[in-house]
């Protein structure tokens, strides 16, 4: 790391921070690299923003002014296409995307009360270390993540299903917990019997690939976190225990393994342990993507 830092203050580059070095590779995106924004160099009127439904629990809110910047080694030139997981205030915005002392451009967006991802232009990324500096048009602006693939046609999605929100099969049935905040879940009740009982969800993703799937659940004991995941009715895809929580608790967790999902298709989750709670479904294609849960456990709709 220190060797590409001092050719970089060679090369008279305006570097005041040890610039992200690591190459990644998913079997998803294919090369790539990600910021989470609150983990950037932040100045100004920006502030970074605890929220469960961002990624790593946080973003920055562009309030008055203020830049964000993160410092990327590129060890070899490459084209790389850029998108930005943002929230836009209802008078819509505009997000400023700088590379090194390249003229800003300005991508225009229309207001939005959930995430969405928006793509932020293709860019050609030459040998050393790139500054990107991100500013905002528009009081009010949010931005989680920011994500770089080499593959154009990529689109991100992070996209969260209710559980509640399927099809259930008997003995899954629809629960409320009331604390510390009201959350519906699907479960088959301890009593009910393991393997037995099935919640389908109807999913739509960009294109037929493998993605990154991560449940919210409640898992009290490692007698009542087991469940599998299959398609159309099935479940003959894949053992999936989730992570043991409090008996309040809840907690996102994945299968290490992508899986496969169609345009549109029909996931089916299929009880093996009574006992076990899930919330909600969360599919993306976004490998640096971390949902989290705030301590002490809140339950905040996604
Ligand atoms: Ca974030
Ligand atoms: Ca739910």
């Amino acid at each position: 790391m220190k060797h590409l830092f001092v050719l970089a203050l060679l090369a008279g580059c305006a570097v005041d921070e040890d610039p992200d070095l690591s190459t990644e590779t998913s079997e998803i995106t294919g090369v790539w690299f990600g910021y989470d924004c609150e983990a950037g160099s932040i100045i100004g009127g920006t502030r970074v923003t605890d929220h469960v439904t961002a990624s790593h629990g946080a973003y920055i809110a562009f309030d008055a002014g203020g830049s964000a910047r993160f410092f990327r080694g590129i060890g070899a030139p490459a084209y790389f296409y850029g998108w930005a997981r943002v929230m836009v205030p209802a008078s819509g915005g505009g997000l400023s995307v700088q590379f090194d002392s390249d003229p800003p451009a300005v991508y225009a967006l229309l207001a939005s009360s959930t995430w969405m991802w928006i793509p932020i232009g293709g860019h050609e990324l030459q040998v050393g270390t790139r500054q990107i500096k991100l500013t905002a048009t528009t009081a009010g602006l949010l931005v989680d993540r920011i994500l770089f693939v080499q593959a154009s046609s990529f689109i991100p999605i992070t996209d969260v299903y209710e559980a509640e929100a399927g099809s259930l099969v008997f003995p899954m049935t629809i629960g409320t917990q009331r604390l510390p905040a009201t959350t519906k879940y699907v479960s088959v009740p301890n009593g009910s019997g393991d393997y037995a009982g099935r919640v389908d969800l109807d999913v739509a993703v960009p294109y037929d690939t493998t993605y990154i799937l991560w449940a919210r659940a409640n898992a009290p004991s490692t007698a009542d976190n087991s469940f599998r995941v299959g398609r159309d009715g099935s479940a003959n895809g894949f053992a999936w225990d989730a992570a043991v929580t409090s008996t309040m608790g809840w907690t996102w967790n994945r299968p290490t393994v992508a899986q496969r999902i169609d345009i549109t298709d029909v996931l089916s989750i299929a009880s093996v342990d009574d006992g076990a709670k899930r919330d909600k479904l969360l599919i993306t294609n976004d490998p640096g993507f971390l949902p989290i849960e705030s301590s002490p456990p809140l339950v905040i709709a996604m």
